[in-house]
């Protein structure tokens, strides 16, 4: 599973902490010979004789770090010997003060001294290619890193302790026993001879497929906890829609004008509340348009209407034309069942009658109603209260162990879901053990890529690519 690229030959280095300035900054290095590269670089304090290759892992030394223009820095080295490190190979950790120039120094001197530049997620991929984490981990790092919210960062943790790995994996142990099964009974196929039962065999794929799809279904809520919901402020034009964008996020983000068809493109932008981050888009208002620009706005809004999980879809309540505003919403709902939907009734203060149509839109919508004026932010703690029901349910979710966060995972268990489904079919049919151990096998490797027990060269750059140099 090694590859030209990942094979320990040369020890890499590169940057651990964010570019910039801060009180300390972290070089670190990874690889056969870091020892070596280090004792080119460093002088310890008062210990001219001080060597890291006799000295103990997880031992801290304080010294004079040296390029060939002479002094970098004072730093402290952290020593950590194989197997006991984050890649499970010889390392060195550099801590020296955090200004950008003097780290970049830093890393100079350690690539003079005989390291090459690490490849973004290079350290982590190591920590994999090694054994020490799994596939699943090694993302969840990588979640826990980008995680903005406080759930996010929970299910990236519970990732990173392997409670989903470890789940796969007695997954993966029941399927190896029935292919096992299987494939012996071709050994002795002139005996006829039936290992496990085929009533067994299609109650444990049987319950191997419920339980796979149970994890497929927690897809929905998991990408949610990690992506955002994906949040579309919908509705006719002039309805105050850019209005609630920039006072939900508290600064003026959109152009808002009395002139109709003011939004053209789209506009995104994150918010947090509760605990849940919400993905925003404000969008082109909808309408019959009859100039190009405009039809291109709109179709962008359906466009964005048709990937959200959640449609605030927001009217005029004091120029509401009661019957059109209720077969919109109606037929936004009856083309996107799976969003949910809070109707905003927007210009409150300009409606005398609006009590009485709210309680009408309620009814005749069956949905949630908030009232509201956006331009002067009335209405906005019940709106944002309402939207942060959605996000307690989700909040509850980090609790339960295990979660599919991400779509590659997805996408790979439901693969697995539907060789589950094509074998029980074969059993079904009495098809030869041959057939039903090829789709078994199948849904065994599509589990295996998950965890990384079976995976493509190609799969691990994608994955690692996302990391950024130093993890
Ligand atoms: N009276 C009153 N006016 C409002 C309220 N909310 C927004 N407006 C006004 O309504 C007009 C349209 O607001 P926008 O936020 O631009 O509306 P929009 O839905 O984004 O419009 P398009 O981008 O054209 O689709 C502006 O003049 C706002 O000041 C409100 O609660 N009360
Ligand atoms: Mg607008």
């Amino acid at each position: 599973m090694t590859t030209p690229s990942a094979m320990p030959e040369f020890p890499i280095a590169a940057i651990a902490t964010p570019v910039g300035v801060g009180a300390l900054a972290i070089v670190r290095m990874s690889g056969n010979g870091v020892f070596e590269v280090a004792d080119r670089v460093f002088q310890k304090k008062g210990k001219p004789d001080f060597s890291f290759r006799d000295a103990e892992g997880f031992s801290a030394h304080f010294g004079i770090l040296s390029d060939s223009r002479g002094m970098v820095d004072e730093v402290i080295a952290l020593l950590f010997r194989a197997p006991s490190s984050f890649t499970m190979e010889d390392m060195v950790e550099f801590t020296c003060h955090g200004g950008p120039v003097v780290v970049r120094h830093l890393l100079q001197a350690l690539l003079e001294g005989g390291c090459r530049l690490a490849e973004p997620g290079e350290f982590t991929r190591r920590a994999f290619l090694n054994g020490r984490i799994d596939l699943l981990q090694a993302e969840a790092i990588g979640e826990m890193i980008h995680a903005r919210t406080e759930s996010a960062f929970r299910t990236a943790v519970t990732q990173m302790q392997g409670n989903l790995s470890r789940h796969l994996q007695e997954m993966r142990t029941g399927l190896l026993q029935s292919c096992a099964f299987l494939e012996l009974e071709l050994d002795f196929s002139e005996e006829g001879e039936e290992f496990q039962s085929r009533e067994a065999l299609r109650l444990e794929v049987q319950r191997l497929q419920s339980e796979i799809s149970c994890l497929v279904d927690s897809y929905r809520e998991g990408h949610l906890l990690t992506e955002g919901v994906a949040t579309v402020i919908a509705g006719r034009p002039n309805a105050g829609k850019s209005t609630l964008l920039n006072a939900l996020l508290g600064h003026e983000r959109a152009i808002v004008s009395h002139m109709p068809g003011t939004t053209r493109d789209y506009i995104e932008e994150c918010f947090i509340h509760e605990k849940t981050m919400f993905r925003l888009t404000d969008t082109a208002g909808l309408r019959a348009a009859s100039e190009e620009v405009e039809h291109e706005g709109i179709r962008r809004s359906y466009s964005k209407i048709s990937e959200a999980d959640l449609i605030l879809y927001m009217l005029d309540i004091s120029a509401v034309s009661f019957t059109d505003e209720v077969a919109s919403t109606r037929e936004l709902r009856k083309r996107h069942p799976d969003a949910r939907m809070i109707v905003v009734a927007n210009k409150t203060d300009l409606a005398a009658s609006g009590v009485g149509t709210i309680e009408q839109l309620k009814l005749e919508i069956g949905c949630a109603v908030v009232p509201m004026a956006a331009a002067k932010g009335e209405g906005l703690e019940e709106l944002k209260s309402t939207m942060a029901t959605m996000g307690e349910g989700l909040n509850k979710l980090h609790e339960a162990s295990v979660l599919i966060t991400s779509l590659r995972h997805y996408e790979a268990l439901r693969n697995a879901v539907d060789s589950l489904q094509n074998a029980l079919q074969l059993i079904d049919s009495a098809q030869p053990p041959e057939l039903i151990a090829f789709e078994l096998r199948a849904a065994l490797d599509y589990v295996g890529e998950i965890t990384g027990k079976v995976v493509s060269e190609e799969l691990l750059n994608t994955i690692f690519a996302q990391f950024c140099i130093g993890k």
